[in-house]
């Protein structure tokens, strides 16, 4: 798997200068999720598909950017499911934005990922490596990705996150937002979900939430490229990732596009979602 990690690191330092120097129009393709791609987020998925075709072990990869899932090496061992770029769209205003890689064996279901890894390219270029344990990397000078510490999430934090148009939101929804509000927490929320799960993770814990919507039954994230692979981190760095009731590593796919309502966070704020959920 070190490999892929290596894989990783290399295509995110291409990427970074992408994000840095390239063309930020749109292109003619609208990808499988109906979001026209950007020029960007085309390059990024080009790049990353460069690097793990070096990779043996990678016996097939599926990208946000992809209809199918594309076979790479028949005697492979792994199959990454990735998002390139995630949050491209907030790239014109120049906010943080990530690269998101679930490392899967046998399938693609939550309980086949044993590792993954996301990009953060905001001022610093970080990444975070799920395995044994969630560990942060800063890429530094020399162009090297350094370790910096061990995430390890508290019980309760102070940050909530809370996704989609609420408008939507179901009305136990919003109940329990307001009430997490109501005890002192404080919104931060970009529009990526790279940056903002990250800052919940430096931070020391707190709660994202993406629910489902009255146009969004199923949310809006993607469970492979997505959302199993911030639950392993979540659970890695001592948090717990849900869909509102069960646990979101549990979850099987029907298709590599499917998507999830879910909630990332540390023990406290999970178990009030669950409290609240449970009742509907
Ligand atoms: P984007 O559409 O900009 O690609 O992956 C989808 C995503 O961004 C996530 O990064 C982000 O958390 C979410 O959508 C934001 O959606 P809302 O604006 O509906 O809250």
């Amino acid at each position: 798997m070190q490999k892929i990690i290596d894989a990783i690191s290399a295509a995110a330092i291409r990427v970074k200068k992408l994000i840095e120097f390239g063309d930020t129009g749109y292109s003619e393709h609208i990808n499988k999720t109906g979001d026209t791609q950007l020029k960007l987020d085309i390059a990024s998925d080009l790049i990353i598909e460069e690097e793990f075709k070096k990779i043996s072990s990678i016996k097939s990869i599926i990208s946000e950017e992809k209809d199918e899932i594309k076979l790479l090496h028949v005697d492979g061992k792994y199959i990454v499911g990735y998002d390139p770029l995630d949050g491209s769209s907030l790239i014109d205003v120049n906010l943080a934005v990530g690269s998101i890689f679930g490392i899967y064996e046998n399938g693609t279901e939550g309980s086949n990922i044993v590792g993954a890894v996301y990009v953060v390219y905001g001022p610093r270029t970080e990444m975070v490596v799920a395995k044994e344990d969630a560990r942060l990397y800063r890429l530094n000078e020399s162009g090297e990705f350094k370790e910096v510490k061990t995430i390890k999430l508290n019980q309760k934090g102070k940050l909530n996150a809370t996704g989609a148009t609420q408008k939507g939101w179901p009305t136990y929804h919003k109940k329990l937002i307001e009430e997490i509000f109501a005890d002192g927490y404080r919104l931060r929320y970009s529009g990526g979900m790279v940056p903002d799960l990250h800052q919940i993770l430096l931070k020391g814990g707190g709660l994202f939430s993406y629910p489902s919507t009255s146009d969004a039954p199923k949310g809006k994230l993607r469970l492979v490229f997505e959302v199993f692979p911030f639950a392993f981190v979540f659970e890695k760095a001592g948090g717990v990732a849900i869909d509102g009731k069960k646990r979101l590593l549990e979850l099987k796919p029907s298709h590599i596009h499917d998507t999830s309502p879910c909630f990332f966070g540390s023990n406290e704020e999970i178990e009030r979602v669950l409290n609240e959920y449970s009742k509907h």
